[in-house]
């Protein structure tokens, strides 16, 4: 084994495998990666959902360069500095009517920390404190850390770890091959998946319940889409009981799906949005809690002096972050980014859809730029097949992302009709020489 490729231990890596055959990534630019050998790799999943405006994009870059000669740091904590409130203000711009308040964090799973406190801690100064259970759904993704796995859904984030956060329940997920095999969008059945809620409610009583957490669109899970009603119908439930509804878009947000957030595609309002990835463009690491206004209104009570919400990271706000967000921001406003998955959403399922009849693929899901491409596992090696292809388009130059046996694509929302045909017509030989 290389000895250089000891000391980091890998996040979310198979470790020995991959230092076995390093896969190094040395340079971005567009649509594009280059690796240590100087061969040209297409980024067919933004990175890792978040570079929504492609690789290098000069105002960004530019932005980042000023700041970092310009104040490298500024403490968050009864101090400030003034590209906060701009990047608070850009996203409020763009955010749902009446979501109007931005709480930064510095990435996804610090996000969803953060709204599942704010929940609990808003429905305590409204003085009902009895709400404190959190519900999350099965095959759930909302970051690592202790809430978000505990509200999270996936056995293999949650098994090695405890017993996690008490008073945490689940409904189910909306995953029905059965039914909805190689829909295209969103699926017909399964909006009475939703009616699950009532379940718990009637188990644990309403006025325990804080909030409940969903995926929009499920990402990690493996993209699975919300059926036709099933976000209406889950935010009537949450109205009808009290209980607060927060939508995880972390992937979703920032066009993704052809709008600023799916609140906006699915027109559903929730109370928190949690984000993260293309707030940033990914350039660096930042993510946010959106709030309705209500909802931080609540919390401004008692003595101004005082604190409000006894929360916050040392980086929340980080000069940095705030300079490339507000460059994102112009970026996708200047190219129309926000919505231009939804223009080229058709020509983008017809693709993938082609590769129905394919070995082994069981099922195809697909809604704005996101793509998801199930595979039936080898006998007695779940999880391989998908590996194998996502090695194999590698090495054809092409990146993709695996979870299980399901390959999902998440291109940057730049993306040319000619390079989606490239992505597909990859993945379509690596499942033919994965069979
Ligand atoms: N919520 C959702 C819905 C996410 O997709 C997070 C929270 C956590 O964000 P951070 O920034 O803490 O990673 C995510 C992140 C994958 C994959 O396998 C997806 C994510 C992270 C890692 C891997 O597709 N999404
Ligand atoms: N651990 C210790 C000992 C700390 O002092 C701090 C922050 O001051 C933290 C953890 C939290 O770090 P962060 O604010 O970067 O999340």
């Amino acid at each position: 084994m290389n000895k250089d490729l000891d000391a980091y231990w890998m996040p979310f890596t198979a470790n020995r495998q991959f230092k076995k055959s390093p896969r190094l990534l040395a340079k971005s630019s567009g649509m594009h990666y280059w690796d240590d050998k100087g061969r040209e790799i297409l980024d067919g999943v933004a990175g890792l959902w978040c570079v929504n405006a492609g690789h290098a994009r000069p105002k960004i870059v530019k932005a980042i360069q000023e700041q970092a000669a310009e104040m490298d740091f500024a403490p968050p904590f009864q101090m400030a500095h003034p590209k906060a409130f701009e990047l608070a203000d850009a996203v409020a711009k763009i955010s749902p009517a009446g979501m109007g308040k931005v709480f930064f964090t510095n990435s996804g799973s610090e996000a969803v920390e953060t709204a599942l406190k704010m929940a609990i801690a808003y429905h305590r100064v409204r003085g009902e404190a009895s709400r404190t259970r959190l519900i999350g759904r099965e095959r759930g993704y909302h970051g690592v850390n202790f809430g978000g796995i505990s509200v999270g859904g996936m056995v293999a984030n949650r098994k090695m770890f405890g017993t996690m956060l008490g008073g945490v329940d689940h409904i189910r997920h909306t995953l029905d091959i059965g039914r909805n095999a190689f829909t295209v969008g969103q699926p017909e059945h399964g909006a009475e998946l939703a009616d699950d809620l009532e379940r718990l409610v009637a188990l644990h009583d309403a006025s325990t319940i804080a909030a409940v957490i969903v995926e929009p669109i499920s990402g990690s899970a493996g993209v699975l889409l919300p059926p036709k009603g099933y976000l209406q119908r889950l935010r009537q439930i949450c109205d009808k009981h009290g209980i607060l509804l927060i939508f995880d878009e972390v992937i979703t947000g920032f066009g993704r799906t052809g709008a600023p957030f799916a609140a906006d595609t699915f027109g559903v309002t929730p109370d928190l949005i949690t984000c993260a990835k293309g707030l940033t463009n990914g350039c660096v690491p930042m993510g946010a809690v959106i709030a309705k206004d209500s909802l931080y209104d609540a919390f401004m009570n008692g003595p101004e002096h005082l604190i409000e919400f006894f929360h916050g990271y040392t980086y929340s706000a980080h000069p940095l972050a705030c300079a490339a967000g507000l460059a994102t921001l112009e970026t996708y406003a200047d190219e129309g980014l926000l919505t231009r998955a939804a223009q080229l959403q058709g020509y983008f399922a017809e693709a993938v859809h082609s590769l129905k009849g394919e070995p082994n693929v069981i099922d195809i899901r697909n809604f704005g730029l996101v793509g998801g491409i199930e595979l039936a596992p080898i006998a007695g090696e779940p999880t391989k097949r998908a590996f194998n292809v996502f090695l194999d388009c590698y090495e054809k130059g092409l990146l993709i992302r695996t979870t299980g046996d399901i390959v999902a694509m998440s291109p940057p929302l730049i993306i040319e009709r000619q390079q989606i045909d490239q992505m597909v017509d990859t993945i379509r030989g690596a499942i033919r020489r994965a069979a």
